[in-house]
């Protein structure tokens, strides 16, 4: 059962004139209050007028990571800063932070996000929701904060980190709904272990997890490991956070809030829209923000989206879990490789840990991949020759699926850093370009 049946479960048709309205309202609203959008209108020749489909999206300019480093702090801001009642950032990795203002009335939007993105994962008022994303200009804090607020569950603010304190406070408070990235989530899984304690004679029956790739054997890993179903949340920073998608209980793609959120495909390469169904580059359009109004945004994701009647009575679009980022996808021999397959891959063996990372390097014009991947203890106590074996295991079982050779190193347990937020999987060592 749906938290808003109104739009989750609206007719599609009804759905697509809604989003077009939205749309064109969006264009409107931009072409006349944010000039960067009104020059390339202008450039383009092109206004709300043009649009008279919701597939007329497409005549849109595109928007890119650099567009919004270039207008830091608010150049691409709808409104005058004084309705402006929040700010949340995302750091990134390089130069200047990615800036979203929120008006109250796109806060109250996200929180029904939330709201709905709770509801579905079956998180209900006298849930206690153990909150364990970071609390700050990160969007997984408050945003989560917000929604289970809203739906009336009783909130732990606990903020990542601190991990004995989380278990701690899992067992005294006695939690029902854990939320955090799946890489926290493990860590605190790994840690209770240590402690002796069993999660799954714990309250705990929910995790909602995201920010970050990870692959459906990591999900089950994790739902073993904890006695919990896993559910999961997806968004980014430059379209108001998490609660753009979720999970619904047939746990089979992540319903996109269509009514907020006008999702497209496109190859990443020519930029040209695939059909539905097709792999490619996640873009977004915010239909009903006004801070941060965002008109075909290039998320760098890799899914695909699927339009079919779902058993949980939702019409909302699906988008499959996300392959991994056009940043983070590597090309070792000609083949495109993702980490979460290397991941899933990883866990079919299970004389290793689930905890890894993936280093490229570069040798003559070619990248080469290898993988650190923990060996379980009795595994990396049986000595040499049997780490070899596992060696050997692994990059056969990868080389079989992949049809890539990588070097496996099998590494002691705990050796590989544990994460509090999202988990670094890829280092990087190739020669920065020059
Ligand atoms: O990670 C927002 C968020 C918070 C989502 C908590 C879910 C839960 P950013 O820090 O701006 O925002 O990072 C956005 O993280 O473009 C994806 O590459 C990745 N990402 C987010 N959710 C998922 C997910 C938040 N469920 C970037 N699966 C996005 C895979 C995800 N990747």
């Amino acid at each position: 059962m749906p938290w808003n049946d109104e739009f989750e479960c609206m007719p599609v048709e009804k759905l697509e004139q809604f989003q077009l309205d939205k749309l064109k309202e969006t264009v409107a609203w931009v072409g006349e209050k944010v000039p960067f959008y009104r020059k390339k209108f202008e450039e383009m020749g092109i206004g709300a007028d043009a649009i008279t489909d919701v597939k007329d999206v497409a005549k849109l300019p595109f928007t890119v990571k650099t567009d919004l480093r270039d207008e830091y702090p608010f150049g691409l801001c709808g409104v005058p800063l004084k309705e402006v009642v929040r700010v949340h950032a995302s750091s990134g990795t390089t130069g200047k932070p990615i800036t979203g203002p929120y008006t109250a009335d796109d806060l109250a939007q996200w929180t029904e996000c939330m709201v709905r993105n709770f509801y579905a994962a079956g998180v209900r008022p006298d849930d206690i929701v153990q909150n364990a994303y970071g609390y700050g200009l990160f969007t997984g804090g408050l945003g989560f904060h917000q929604g289970a607020t809203e739906l009336g569950c009783t909130v732990v603010p606990t903020s990542s980190g601190l991990t004995e304190r989380q278990i701690t406070l899992l067992k005294d408070f006695k939690t029902t709904v854990l939320c955090a990235t799946p890489s926290y989530a493990l860590t605190i899984a790994e840690r209770a272990e240590e402690l002796g304690i069993d999660m799954k004679s714990l309250p705990l029956r929910v995790g909602v997890f995201g920010a970050e790739p990870w692959s459906n054997p990591m999900r089950k890993e994790i739902e073993e490991r904890m006695g919990i179903k896993a559910m999961e949340a997806y968004g980014l920073t430059e379209l108001g956070g998490p609660g753009v998608a979720f999970d619904c209980e047939a746990q089979d793609g992540l319903h996109i809030n269509e009514d907020y959120y006008l999702a497209e495909i496109v190859d990443p390469a020519t930029l040209e829209p695939l059909p539905l169904g097709e792999k490619g580059e996640l873009i977004f359009t915010a239909l009903q923000r006004r801070a941060m109004p965002i008109i075909r945004y290039r998320t760098k994701d890799i899914t695909r989206l699927r339009r079919e009647t779902c058993s949980c009575g939702r019409t909302f679009l699906k988008m499959d879990k996300v392959f991994g980022r056009t940043d983070d996808m590597l090309i070792i021999s000609g083949v495109n490789v993702f980490p979460s397959q290397v991941e899933s891959l990883l866990l079919d063996i299970e004389e290793v840990e689930p905890q890894y990372q993936l280093v490229v390097r570069k040798r003559g014009h070619l990248d080469q991949l290898s993988v650190n991947v923990e060996a379980k203890k009795e595994v990396y106590d049986a000595g040499e020759e049997k780490r070899l074996e596992i060696e050997g295991k692994v990059a056969r079982h990868i080389k079989g699926n992949m049809g890539i050779g990588i070097k496996v190193n099998l590494k002691a347990p705990k050796s590989i850093a544990r994460s509090e937020g999202k988990a670094l999987r890829v280092v990087d060592e190739r020669p920065k370009d020059v």
